[in-house]
């Protein structure tokens, strides 16, 4: 097992799209492991490959409650083959956006096709965190982050924020502030 590095915006890794991956093997179930170690140490509730810096179609997930059991979810080449009608708001953060929240509205409900990390196809049915979750990775395979789903202005203004961190380094919090 191994902690991967994080990406954050803004990079252009962040913005390809990823590649289908033609067969889960060895390598990619050491990926979706190693990821998972990744997410639980961030601490976050999914991360998408693309994040770490790997173009690939595979997503982790667990969108269990602190106290409940773990519930690991790894998938490659998800595909949301329905969804909702009925749509829902959830505030989103971002691992690739440190200490950035918003709220986006998606369907509520949705049914994922996946390969999972012994090859074999599953199909699931999500709704509340996980399928926001699940929604949300799948955008990073296709290079969309959740500050594509809100105004321009409030996108500009957390990127604009993302970016001066990258300059001149996070601004430091004073105890008691
Ligand atoms: O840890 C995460 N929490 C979260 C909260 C609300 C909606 C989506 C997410 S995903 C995020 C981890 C992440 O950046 N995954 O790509
Ligand atoms: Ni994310």
């Amino acid at each position: 097992m191994a902690l991967l590095d994080i990406i954050t915006a803004p990079d252009p890794r962040l913005k390809r799209k990823a590649e289908t991956v033609a067969t889960v093997d060895a390598a990619t179930a050491k990926l979706m492991a190693d990821m998972l170690e990744t997410m639980y140490e961030a601490p976050g509730i999914g991360l998408a490959a693309p994040q770490v810096g790997v173009s690939k179609r595979i997503i982790v997930a667990d969108a269990a409650r602190e106290g409940e059991a773990p519930q690991p979810l790894k998938m490659v080449n998800p595909q949301i083959v329905w969804s909702s009608d009925e749509k829902k708001t959830h505030e989103e953060g971002c691992l690739s956006l440190p200490d950035e929240y918003e709220i986006v509205n998606r369907p509520d409900k949705i049914r994922v096709q996946y390969v999972d990390e012994t090859n074999t196809p599953r199909e699931l049915e999500a709704d509340g965190l996980l399928a926001v979750v699940i929604q949300h990775e799948l955008d990073h395979l296709d290079g969309v982050l959740f500050v594509d789903h809100i105004s321009t202005l409030k996108r500009n203004m957390i990127l604009r924020r993302l970016t001066k961190y990258k300059k001149f380094g996070k601004r430091p919090v004073a105890v008691g502030e």
